[in-house]
């Protein structure tokens, strides 16, 4: 791997999902090479991290944002691959990431309303781009995997269950918060301790999945539900999640609480909405995710490798 001693150029469309940050790269990137999402995140995250750093960290970016590296797809039926990827590392799926994906295609002239099969590392996800902007995404099939599992935290025992929905997650209905704004430091250090619970006494999901998304809900004036995602890199989700809105439907599905094709409103801490259904695929779930996402910049980032902080800031 050679990387070019002049400045390099990244073009990056911004946008936010229900408040969520995307940073879309369209061009400047290496060249992963062919193969799945999955082999060219593999190479992304072995030879390129650094720009991955570039791109995410400060002076540059922010914990909160969430990249989005924009591939030519294996398959010639789907309109494009994607590689996610935050302040900590890369994310299997994202949801809110998706719907910033399809609406920034969609500003640059790229698409057109319909259906566009877009290829992720953990599978095809559908997007359809409705008339008026909004963007459905129908999501890899999800599932609860286990129930009410008990974890010691720094705070106590926390009850919740695991499921995936394109990531994993721990989903907590009981716990001491209020779902709202003021409480986030308070939120956020109380689901950091459930990940290094789940971390210390060795809870995975299914193939030994690490629980990296942690879910905390509570009810809204407004939505069926309101949650507290909190990601890897310790940020919290300003949307309402795409993945986690799938592994909270296939909870309830799972507790006969919600039946395919009922919908679900899903809110944010910061009051967003995300409306969501599912239909059944064998013993999984399917789930339907539907935001909007607006275009907030297009940006040429610069790679000075002259300046000292040229690949982040990385404490
Ligand atoms: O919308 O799936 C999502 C997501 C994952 C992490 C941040 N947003």
């Amino acid at each position: 791997m050679t990387e070019p001693r002049s400045q390099i150029e990244l073009r990056a469309i911004d946008s936010h999902t229900g408040g969520e940050p995307t940073r879309l790269i369209v061009s400047g990137f290496p060249d992963l090479g062919g193969g799945s999402m999955a082999e060219r995140r593999e190479r992304f995250a072995r030879d390129y991290d650094r720009w991955r750093k570039a791109v995410i960290l400060e002076p540059r970016g922010s914990d909160v944002l969430v990249g989005a590296l924009l591939c030519d797809p294996v398959s010639a039926d789907a309109t494009a691959g994607v590689i996610f990827f935050n302040n900590s590392g890369f994310l299997n799926m994202c949801g809110h990431g998706t719907i910033g994906l399809i609406a920034s295609l969609a500003w640059l002239g790229r698409i057109k309303p319909g259906k566009h099969k877009i290829e992720t590392p953990v599978g095809d996800v559908t997007a359809t781009l409705h008339d008026d902007g909004s963007v459905c995404v129908e999501n890899v099939p999800s599932y609860r995997w286990r129930q009410q599992v008990r974890v010691q935290t720094a705070q106590g025992i926390v009850t919740g269950d695991i499921a995936w929905g394109g990531n994993w997650f721990f989903l907590v209905n009981d716990h001491p918060f209020a779902i709202q704004p003021d409480e986030i430091p308070q939120l956020t250090d109380f689901a950091w301790a459930i990940r290094e619970g789940l971390e210390a006494a060795g809870i995975y999901g299914e193939n030994d999945g690490v629980i990296d998304h942690i879910e905390l809900f509570a009810p809204d004036a407004h939505a069926d539900s309101r949650s507290f995602v909190l990601c890897p890199g310790k940020a919290w989700d300003r949307s309402p999640c795409g993945t986690g809105t799938s592994a909270k439907l296939a909870c309830l599905a799972a507790d006969g609480k919600l039946q395919p094709g009922e919908t679900w409103r899903q809110a944010s801490i910061i009051g967003s909405q995300f409306t969501a259904s599912f239909r059944r695929e064998g013993d999984r779930v399917v789930p339907t995710i539907r935001g909007e996402a607006w275009v907030c910049g297009d940006n040429r980032l610069i790679l000075n490798p002259d300046d000292p902080f040229c690949w982040g800031i990385a404490l």
